[in-house]
């Protein structure tokens, strides 16, 4: 490092050269003296390390300020509880949330250093299979923004989601080792500690004239906390994301130890460690997984013992618990905080059982994520008993108040008691999770328009009847600093230009863009940006499949899970059957297309991995078919995250969100799309019917069954054939695939999706499959008019501000915790604030490719 590059040369603008200065030393310290290295001996990870490690103690210093300004204030705090947080990379996020990245780039620069190449460094945190995960993650992001004092609670996993590695077409998973190379932003609490019991057996003793119950666990696991600071956007407020991780509390078992049996000392510990050894995936039910039901346990009991302790360190009793305390529950997985909270109350704090019922009813609220049969968790009663005994008898006492509420309202109705209960009596003796998450909440909710209502007409439709008015509709929304600014930081350019610097402070500026979706001059501009981030797509598409793509061609992006009701087979279907009209007609002025597919399928849904090989045959054939002259692209990009979403995402052109209607409960990754100017090609289904509303019918192209039509033609039974004989397009389409057209090595390899798609069309693929083609062959014609397409992509970005997580959060803050959330920035935080930021974004976004997450 050459003596000139310490001096630097001028600041970037708007930071002083006393603060370029701060931080080019705060790193150079970190390097030194938190790494151990000097300049001349640091990797680019050390160079990483040390800037975040810099960036954290200034995230820090806000962090203790917030903190203590709500203590003194007394304020209500939200506990979002939740298995999975699937943040990706947090160091540029912090970053521009923290207003420090010009100054960070300008600090790297002067040392030598590429803030770009620094980016690449962080392993995405993977702590979340999908939808629900991010969600988390954005809501954390959220909560920030609106100084709402909170905590998200879940699991820090040893390892995350599995690595996705595609090998001659199939997946293969290999573990994610995200902690292998540390990670800078958390920090240890070794003094935050509790104790997480299981099984034994439970007593009942008499004192002072009162029934008590004393569990007597035979296991006890500690939870050691783990803090990783989310900072809001413009820094002002800093949130603790809090994950468990668990060990032994005698790890070597000093009696054992001494008899010289180290292997047997160490199993407990073994035992103990196991329960965040790793992220359960979306698969098959989790019926029956002993270590799942361990896990929910363990993080439920951690945290409420972590909020109980901060509200009585406060309020010092805990009877006005539900004004002081909102705890979100996302999903099933924490249900048994019902249990838990009941259980501290009652048998540890000598409350009343009704009072303590309020108490918990108070504090507790509920989303759910998915009305998917399969998807709903229930526990057997047996694994429930030996593993926390007292908490099955406190949902037995729970239930006994309920039923009886049942009976009241439908007297004599057997099925609707049976259908409310919260032990399933039908398939073994089972605990509903859903039911007590319901029961035990003063508010549930689903997450989109349509969502809700099925809720309320399905699955909860005579919990609904019983608890009228607690069903309620909080639709997603999503972080416009990362999906937005961050990950698109050209569009965020050209945004500011027209709606001016407001827009980054509220979203609904975009309005303005309105004004300008037919100005020639503009729509040049806009189109320029995406196809300078179609380029950085397309060169990616180069660099890790070999696959040469033209940026000009329409990018068809289907990104997320592999699931059958969400029907990459549909589209890979469709796929099949252009690249055969092309074939026919090669004439014809076809609209060049890439069909861009990523997803990981679950390890043991082996249909999905049939699923993923047959995207990748066919891949390999339309590639390698001189006949269609490159007019259509098929890649497969692997291992998709949150990473590969940031680049994926600002490139598309048209959005995917074809899941069969009824089925997917919002999807998020449609509102990522749109807001980046894709157009959506989709089903009345989830939020895309609000993203309809939003954009504008004309503005989105909608197809196939609905709803109603998906239950009615299910009850009139599945065979599809007489719809494959109708259809030329997709019986040809079935028929290549049947006869190993894609698979030549292996003719009969499709079979079962083949069979499935004649013969048990569950998800629709075969009757939705002509409106699906013709839809297509709708959008090709749009593509044709390019100031008509420009004008729909501009309408969708200018009508999007609504799906931003800001806008749910602050439904739920209002509608649900009751507490009390930040006014816009604009009035509180000087406009001139980001003066100088977007360059910075625009140079980190010019930088080649993304990495890899380390292995
Ligand atoms: C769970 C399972 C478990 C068993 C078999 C297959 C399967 C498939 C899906 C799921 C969903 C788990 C919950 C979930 O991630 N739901 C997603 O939540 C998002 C955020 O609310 C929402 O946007 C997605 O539509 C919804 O699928």
């Amino acid at each position: 490092m050459s003596e000139k590059s310490f001096q630097g040369n001028f600041p970037a603008p708007g930071q002083s050269t006393d603060e370029l200065a701060e931080i080019k030393g705060a790193i150079l310290a970190k390097l030194r003296l938190a790494i151990g290295k000097d300049v001349g001996m640091a990797t680019r990870h050390d160079w990483y390390k040390a800037a975040a490690l810099a960036l954290r103690d200034r995230i820090v210093h806000h962090w203790l300020t917030a903190e203590k300004q709500s203590y003194d204030a007394g304020a209500k705090r939200v506990y979002y509880l939740s298995l999975e947080f699937l943040i990706g990379r947090l160091f540029t996020d912090a970053l521009n949330n923290m207003g420090l990245l010009p100054v960070f780039e300008a600090a790297l620069g002067d040392l030598g250093v590429d803030l770009a190449d620094l980016r690449k460094c962080e392993p995405d945190a993977a702590l979340g299979n999908g939808g629900l995960g991010r969600l988390a993650a954005c809501f954390m992001e959220s909560m920030a923004t609106l100084a709402i004092p909170a905590i998200g609670y879940g699991i820090r996993y040893d390892f995350g989601l599995f690595r996705q590695i595609i090998a001659e077409g199939w997946q293969q998973e290999y573990p994610d080792e995200w902690l292998s190379f540390g990670n800078p932003w958390e920090l240890q609490r070794p003094e935050v500690v509790y104790h997480v019991h299981f099984g034994g057996s439970v007593e009942r003793v008499e004192a002072n004239g009162r029934d008590r119950t004393i569990w007597h666990p035979a296991e006890t696991v500690q939870a050691v906390a783990y803090d990783t600071p989310i900072v809001g956007w413009r820094g002002q407020h800093v949130n603790a994301l809090r994950l468990w991780s668990a060990r032994s509390p005698d790890p070597l078992k000093l009696d054992v130890f001494n008899s010289g049996d180290y292997l047997g000392a160490s199993a407990e510990e073994a035992r103990a460690e196991s329960i965040c050894k790793f992220l359960y995936p979306n698969d098959e039910s989790p019926a029956g997984r002993e270590l799942r039901l361990r896990q929910e346990y363990f993080f439920v009991s951690a945290s409420l013992q972590d909020l109980i302790q901060r509200h009585l360190t406060s309020d010092g009793q805990l009877r006005g618990l539900a004004s002081k305390a909102a705890v979100q529950l996302n999903d099933t997985h924490p249900s048994l905080a019902v249990a838990e909270l009941m259980r501290i109350l009652v048998d540890l704090h000598n409350f009343r059982w009704d009072e303590a019922w309020k108490i918990t009813v108070a504090t507790l609220s509920y989303t759910n994520h998915t009305l998917l049969p399969e998807a709903l968790e229930t526990w057997p009663v047996e694994l429930f008993e030996r593993l926390l005994p007292r908490h099955l008898e406190i949902i037995y006492r729970i239930n006994v108040a309920h039923l009886a509420l049942a009976d009241a309202r439908c007297p004599g109705d057997i099925d609707f008691r049976a259908s409310v209960s919260l032990i399933d009596e039908k398939s073994g003796r089972r605990v509903r999770m859903g039911q007590l998450a319901f029961v035990g909440s003063h508010r549930i909710n689903g997450v989109s328009a349509m969502h809700s209502d099925l809720m309320k007409e399905t699955v909860f439709h005579d919990l609904n009847h019983l608890y009228p008015g607690r069903i309620t509709n909080k639709t997603n929304g999503i972080t416009f600093r990362r999906w937005l600014m961050l990950a698109n930081p050209k569009l965020t350019g050209l945004l500011r230009e027209v709606c001016g610097d407001a827009v980054l402070d509220d979203p609904t500026q975009l309005k303005h863009l309105e004004a300008r979706a037919s100005d020639n001059a503009f729509q040049q501009k806009f189109r320029a940006v995406k196809y300078h981030n179609k380029i950085a797509l397309a060169r990616l598409i180069g660099e890790r499949l070999n696959i040469h793509v033209d940026p000009a061609a329409l990018f068809d992006v289907q990104i997320k899970r592999i699931h059958e009701y969400k029907r990459q087979l549909l589209n890979i279907l469709e796929t099949i059957a252009l690249y055969q009209s092309i074939k026919d007609d090669p004439q014809r002025d076809w609209v060049p297309r890439v069909k861009i597919f990523a997803g990981k399928a679950a390890a043991s849904y082996r249909y999905a991995k049939l699923i993923i090989k047959l995207i990748n045959d066919v891949a390999e054939i339309v590639n390698n078919d001189p006949a269609i002259g490159g007019r259509l692209k098929v890649a497969f990009l692997a291992d998709y995250n949150v990473s590969l979403a940031e680049v994926i995402i600002p490139a598309a052109d048209l959005s995917e969100q074809i899941s069969t209607a009824g089925m997917e409960a919002s999807g998020t990754g449609n509102m990522k799309l749109a807001l980046n100017g894709a157009l959506t090609i989709g089903t009345l289904d989830g939020a895309n019917i609000e993203i309809r509303d939003h954009v504008g019918p004309e503005n989105i192209a909608i197809f196939g069954m609905e709803a109603m039509d998906v239950v009615v033609r299910r009850k009139q039974g599945l065979d599809a054939t007489d719809v494959i004989r109708r259809s030329p397009k997709l019986s040809r389409a079935i028929n290549a695939i049947g006869s190993g057209e894609f698979s030549p090595d292996d003719p009969g390899r499709f079979a079962s999706i083949v069979h499935a798609l004649c013969y048990l069309d569950h998800y629709m693929v075969s009757a939705d499959f002509d409106a699906y083609y013709a839809a297509q062959r709708g959008i090709d014609a749009r593509w044709q008019v390019v100031p008509a397409w420009t004008r729909a992509s501009i309408l969708n970005v200018a009508r999007m501000s609504w799906f931003s997580s800001d806008r749910a959060i602050r439904e739920y803050a209002r509608d649900i915790w009751n507490v009390p959330v930040r006014g816009d920035f604009a009035a509180t935080v000087g406009s001139a604030w980001h003066a100088a930021r977007s360059d910075s974004l625009n140079r980190l976004a010019d930088s080649p490719a993304i990495a890899g997450s380390l292995p």
